[in-house]
């Protein structure tokens, strides 16, 4: 922190009014991050406040596809991330060629990617999906067409069978994090907070064993929503536990219970406070889609934003 500031959060909040910026946080940034921000939200409604601004910077607080999106629907922004390094573990699991060699095979065959995928593999893609709205793409495909979903294989699972559909092969990629969430941790607590309601990311790795139990299979911007309007007082959450900020900030009435303390996106708590400042002081580090990219890479997601 500079000695001129009585705290960092005065000194970001000084150098966001200088540098005429925006500051977004995803659910999944840590308590401080969030409460400094201007909106904390998912990818899609980040990038969308991203896409609405009139400030002429924007500082994304989140991992590097999040700010490449920003920058493929606001082209003429310039998009910051605190940490060039905060990347997607789940999103390295696909590559453009992988794209072009099932497409190679399957010529009349549709893409479906997820948010979580680097611009340059959102490029050789037909649909864009997000987890709230995937089983909403996917319905909206013929169903004669073969559809290949990447890259997570248990949105993929899930997506497959609210949706009935049989041509559609997934792609085996998963996120580390939200593996980490264990059927026998929610089956405990589901028995010590009996009253509890149990909200579920599709990309938790036991979905598959667990997804019965659930009250509901959410995104985190539908958990927020979701518990805005429950009667519940008591929530079993299976994502990232960022998000328990939020929900926490949001409700102080109600209790919230993360399904497994250990996921946690080592990733997304790349970014602090120290780096926030430094991405507006210096205005470090830009990310920036090249234009015959950001073209192609902008197509599946507008088809999603058509669809939804
Ligand atoms: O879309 C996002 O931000 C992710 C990765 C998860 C979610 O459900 O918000």
């Amino acid at each position: 922190m500079n000695k001129f500031y009585n705290s960092i959060q005065d000194e970001i909040a000084t150098l966001k009014k200088n540098r005429n910026a925006i500051i977004l946080a995803h659910n999944y940034q840590m308590g401080d991050i969030q409460d400094v921000a201007d909106f904390t939200g998912d990818s899609l409604r980040l990038a969308q406040e991203a896409a609405k601004t009139t400030k002429d910077v924007i500082v994304f607080c989140g991992v590097h596809f999040m700010a490449e999106t920003a920058s493929i629907l606001c082209p003429d922004k310039k998009v910051l991330v605190p940490d060039l390094e905060a990347g997607c573990s789940l999103a390295d699991m696909i590559r453009p060629e992988d794209i072009r060699e099932w497409k190679q095979k399957h010529p009349a065959g549709v893409v479906v990617c997820y948010i979580n995928t680097s611009a340059s593999v959102k490029a050789e893609c037909d649909y864009c999906c997000t987890s709230s709205n995937a089983e909403k793409v996917v319905a909206s495909i013929s169903p004669d067409k073969e559809i290949l979903f990447v890259p997570d294989f248990f949105l993929g699972t899930y997506v497959k069978q609210k949706t009935g559909r049989e041509k559609m092969e997934l792609w085996r990629g998963y996120c580390p994090t939200h593996v980490l969430i264990q059927s026998h941790e929610i089956d405990k607590l589901r028995a010590e907070h009996p009253k509890a309601e149990f909200l579920m990311h599709p990309e938790c790795g036991c979905l598959t064993k667990s997804m019965h139990l659930a009250d509901r299979i959410l995104s985190t911007e539908g958990m927020v929503r979701y518990v805005h309007e429950s009667a519940a007082q008591e929530f079993i959450i299976a994502t990232e536990t960022g998000i328990l900020h939020r929900l926490q900030k949001d409700h102080p009435e109600k209790t919230f219970i993360p399904a497994s303390p250990q996921a946690v996106c080592s990733f997304m708590k790349m970014n602090d406070m120290e780096k926030l400042a430094r991405a507006l002081e210096n205005l470090q580090y830009e990310v920036k889609v090249p234009k015959e990219l950001a073209d192609r890479a902008r197509l599946p997601i507008e088809r999603m934003l058509a669809i939804v």
